[in-house]
């Protein structure tokens, strides 16, 4: 079957594409990725030389242009991976988050109904269920937990996954919806903290940890993350969400330090810096129903991933070094500098 991938030339899109093609080799993955500040098409280059792969320079809000992709590639299985994903920048500049989380949804499934698709997958996540309180270690979202979004980001992927359970009840589209926690691994975008943190760590700069560092993620292996998708659009039931986590909640400044650590660089790196406006407190995941249903379980335990994920990056630096000398400079200034 054809599957059509959005998003594909970021960080977990990228990694799905080589799951699919090593995992299923009758499989043909198509990818349609705008290449934005996010979007790299080093990462791919793994899979261009692979005769089942085919990459479209396009954006999702480009009705013409994806309707043209779909007439032409007939995808059995649309998974949309494309969107603005950093907080940050949603909190200085909320519109394209808006436009491409949003709206860019919607043309995909206006696609879908077109040409007809055995299943669109929409990638959410666990920010669309806002916070928990540090105090009650003993609260996790459910699927049932209401929506009560932070940021723009969390709000426009609130949005997106509205809008795909209307397409279901008012079309019939045949959709599901993942929600997942915080994502580690190769081809991780340096903005982000633990990539962040590897990179200025490297270079021996400092490491801005927001308010007190306290906040809680719940961290998965983004190929523990493939792998649920890949269940969900083969296995899961239509109009279904899963929630997907592997209880791994760790403090931001605990990560930091283990960063540090495994470098052999000093604590005295960490800098104390302005909060994010808004900041949601603790993620955290029950993932009762995915593994009940689908047989879903991380595989990765954050010790070795992390490991992994840090020898990638020392193993890898012309990849991000290629990345930090360009916009990325400008975007840190702004960003860190006098924070
Ligand atoms: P990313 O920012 O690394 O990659 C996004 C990709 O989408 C880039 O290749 C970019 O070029 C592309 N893109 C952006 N706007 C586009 C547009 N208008 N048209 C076509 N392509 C466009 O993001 P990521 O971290 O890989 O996240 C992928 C998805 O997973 C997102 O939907 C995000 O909300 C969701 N998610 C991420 C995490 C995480 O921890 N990173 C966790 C849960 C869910
Ligand atoms: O420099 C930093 N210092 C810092 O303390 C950065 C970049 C982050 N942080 C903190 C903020 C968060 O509490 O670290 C935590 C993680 O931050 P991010 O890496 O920006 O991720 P987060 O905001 O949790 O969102 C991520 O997970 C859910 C992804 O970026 C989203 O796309 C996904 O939906």
């Amino acid at each position: 079957m054809t599957v059509l991938v959005t998003g594909g030339a970021g960080f977990i899109g990228s990694n799905f594409v080589y799951y699919m093609l090593e995992e299923h080799p009758d499989d043909k993955v198509v990818c349609v990725d705008a290449l934005t500040y996010a979007g790299n098409l080093a990462t791919l280059s793994g899979a261009m030389r692979n005769p089942r792969f085919t990459f479209y320079k396009t954006n999702i809000t480009d009705r013409e242009s994806v309707f043209e992709i779909f007439a032409t590639e007939k995808p059995d299985i649309v998974i949309n991976f494309a969107a603005e994903s950093h907080v940050d920048r949603s909190i200085e500049d909320p519109e394209i988050f808006l436009k491409t989380n949003i709206l860019g949804t919607q043309v995909l499934m206006d696609a879908c109904r077109k040409y007809g698709v055995r299943r669109f997958h929409q990638v959410s996540t666990d920010e669309v269920y806002g916070d928990l309180p540090l105090d009650r270690p003993d609260l996790f979202f459910t699927e049932e937990t209401p929506i009560h979004t932070s940021s723009p980001y969390s709000s426009s992927k609130a949005a997106a996954d509205l809008l795909v359970f209307a397409y279901y009840r008012t079309y019939g589209l045949p959709v599901t919806v993942s929600r997942c926690s915080n994502n580690y691994g190769p081809y991780h975008f340096p903005e982000k903290l633990i990539p962040l943190m590897i990179v200025n760590a490297l270079a021996d700069k400092h490491l801005p940890v927001y308010g007190k560092g306290e906040n809680v993620r719940d961290w998965l292996y983004v190929e523990d993350h493939c792998k649920a998708i890949d269940l969900i659009i083969r296995k899961g039931r239509v109009g279904e969400v899963y929630n997907v986590g592997g209880h791994n909640e760790m403090r931001n400044i605990d990560i930091v330090k283990l960063i540090c650590r495994e470098l052999g660089k000093p604590e005295s790196l960490i800098t104390y810096v302005t909060d994010r406006k808004g900041h949601d407190l603790r993620y955290a995941i029950d993932p009762t129903k995915i593994h009940n249903e689908l047989g879903w379980f991380p595989e990765t335990k954050f010790e070795n991933g992390i490991k992994k994920t840090i020898q990638w990056y020392l193993d890898n630096q012309d990849w991000w070094q290629e990345i930090i000398s360009g916009e990325y400079q400008k975007y840190y200034e702004k960003m860190y500098e006098n924070r």
